[in-house]
């Protein structure tokens, strides 16, 4: 009998860290065209259901937002860490990306030193409270993830951010989502073109061994050399699981306007779909030293959107990212070649 593949998809209809609400109807919107279904004809069974219902609760005040999120985070860490890796894949549907907290704690629970992270985001989401020009966690989590100390906060921040004593005294809370916490030199991002300043201090002063790619490699180097150095990056590093977080963003917002915080100069939708169709051929490769952990789509929002074309972009990236090619299953391996 031909062995079926599992997905698990757990929805997250959660969106309080990002600049304004809407990334909560994304699980939703993607679900509707058909995100499902197109698995299913690749043949994959789908379970999973959202983690908790949409909120009509709006607005929540930005002091209150972190100490709300906590327990988001703790439920999805222990849904994804209650997915047997042997069983079934974690998709995870956003939401803002601050959720990754949740799911790569839950993903470390499972595969623990061994997991490596891809983010592939226009942004880096590596700020601290001593880093963050807004205070909104979703860009945050890598920091929390990686556990890295809060630093302290300018003036300006004081200014900018009245809340910003309370998300200190939190901080603590926040890291200690992920136990263990992830390698500071396991995270590699992708597509990056609108960076922090105290980003990447954080990035040069604390995750040593970690890769950076941004939209300049891109163009030097192409999609295809990009994740030929993401390969050669996890085997040189001993990675044995990878956790691959996709913020739609990443997408250049012709292709993807839909979503909280576009910045032009991003991926065109073919190099988007490079992207999944490479790394689906990498992971798939007979002697690939490191599997799937599972995988984040985050900050789908509708309400910024035209047509539904975001949830519709972000969906078709997924079935690439599982397998799907213009040939279809029969298609001879064109893209195994990296590099
Ligand atoms: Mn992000």
């Amino acid at each position: 009998m031909k062995h079926r593949r599992v997905v698990d998809i757990v929805g997250v209809p959660f969106d309080l860290c990002g600049p304004e609400p809407g990334s909560r109807l994304g699980p939703l919107a993607m679900r509707l065209v058909g995100l499902e279904t197109g698995l299913q004809r690749l043949d994959y069974e789908i379970r999973g259901s959202d983690l908790c219902p949409i909120d009509s609760q709006v607005p929540i005040a930005a002091p209150e937002r972190a100490g709300r999120s906590l327990p988001v985070y703790q439920a999805l860490r222990d849904r994804v860490a209650g997915i047997d890796p042997a069983e079934a894949i974690p998709i995870v549907i956003g939401g803002d990306h601050s959720l990754a907290l949740g799911s790569v704690a839950g993903a470390l629970r499972r595969h623990g030193d061994g997991l490596a992270v891809l983010w592939i985001d226009a942004h880096m989401d590596l700020n601290t409270p001593g880093t963050t020009p807004s205070g909104n966690l979703h860009g945050m989590p890598l920091a929390t993830l990686a556990h890295l100390p809060p630093g302290s906060s300018s003036a300006k921040q004081r200014d900018d951010v009245p809340w910003i004593d309370r998300l200190h005294g939190q901080w603590p809370e926040l890291c200690a989502v992920a136990e263990p916490a992830l390698r500071r030199g396991r995270v590699a991002w992708l597509g990056l073109r609108d960076v922090d300043e105290g980003e990447v201090k954080n990035q040069v002063d604390h995750m040593t061994g970690s890769l950076p790619l941004t939209m300049q490699d891109v163009d030097r180097l192409g999609v295809g050399g990009c994740l030929a150095e993401v390969d050669r990056w996890l085997r040189a590093s001993g990675a044995t699981a990878l956790w691959v977080s996709f913020d739609v963003d990443v997408l250049d917002p012709v292709f993807a306007p839909g979503t909280g915080t576009a910045v032009r100069g991003g991926l065109t939708y073919r190099e988007g779909h490079l992207v999944a169709e490479m790394l689906h051929a990498l992971l798939g490769a007979p002697d690939c030293p490191y599997r799937l952990a599972g995988l984040d789509v985050v900050e789908v929002n509708p309400l910024n959107d035209r047509s539904n074309e975001t949830a519709r972009v972000a969906t078709e990236w997924v079935l690439s990212f599982f397998g799907k090619s213009i040939l279809g299953p029969r298609d001879p391996g064109r893209t195994e070649r990296v590099g």
